[in-house]
């Protein structure tokens, strides 16, 4: 049967000859540090070396486009991964940043060959963040850790061919 929710990883993660950058914007402090945090430990963890990993920060959710992309075109860097959280308030900005983020950020990898890791929480409650983030013992696992692995995969799997491939 299929795996259901978290995506299953298919082979042994080796990270120690990638550079890996995270750009997280800095709206929702508590949920932003936890998963920057849960992400940096697993890239470790999987043998990135503390060296090669860059972190950047952005004000807001909207400029995680134009923050990733900046990093993307340093040579050096094999992915990148984007780290937001966005709240629904009572206006619309939820939905014309959520949108309007995901849409640039498939466009961006496409452009530079390389992969961005889609990081950015949409939630409709701080509840649901902080479950997210892993802050809610028991409930969720933090997502940070899924977007390591998902970045050390993607750059390992599909960094090189990406790059260089003329179909994009
Ligand atoms: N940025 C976030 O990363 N998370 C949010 O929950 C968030 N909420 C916002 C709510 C409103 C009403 C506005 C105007 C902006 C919000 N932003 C948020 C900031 C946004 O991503 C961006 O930094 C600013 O709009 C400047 O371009």
């Amino acid at each position: 049967m299929a795996a259901s929710g978290r995506a299953k990883q298919d082979q042994q993660l080796d990270g120690s000859k990638l550079k890996i950058a995270i750009v997280h914007a800095r709206w929702n402090e508590e949920i932003i540090d936890a998963l920057v945090d849960g992400c940096v430990k697993r890239l470790l963890s999987v043998g990135v070396k503390k060296e090669n990993i860059v972190i950047e920060t952005v004000p807001g959710s909207y400029e995680l486009p134009v923050g990733a992309a900046a990093l993307a075109s340093d040579v050096s860097i094999d992915a990148v991964i984007a780290v937001g959280c966005l709240i629904k308030g009572s206006t619309m900005h939820f939905e014309y940043i959520s949108e309007a983020v995901s849409n640039k950020i498939m466009d961006i990898q496409f452009k530079v060959g390389k992969p961005i890791i889609f990081g950015l929480l949409t939630c409709l409650t701080l509840e649901q963040a902080k479950a997210r983030a892993g802050l809610i013992p028991g409930v969720m696992h933090n997502h940070g850790v899924d977007w390591a692995d998902c970045a050390v995969e993607m750059a390992s799997k599909y960094g090189a061919d990406f790059r260089t491939a003329t179909w994009k």
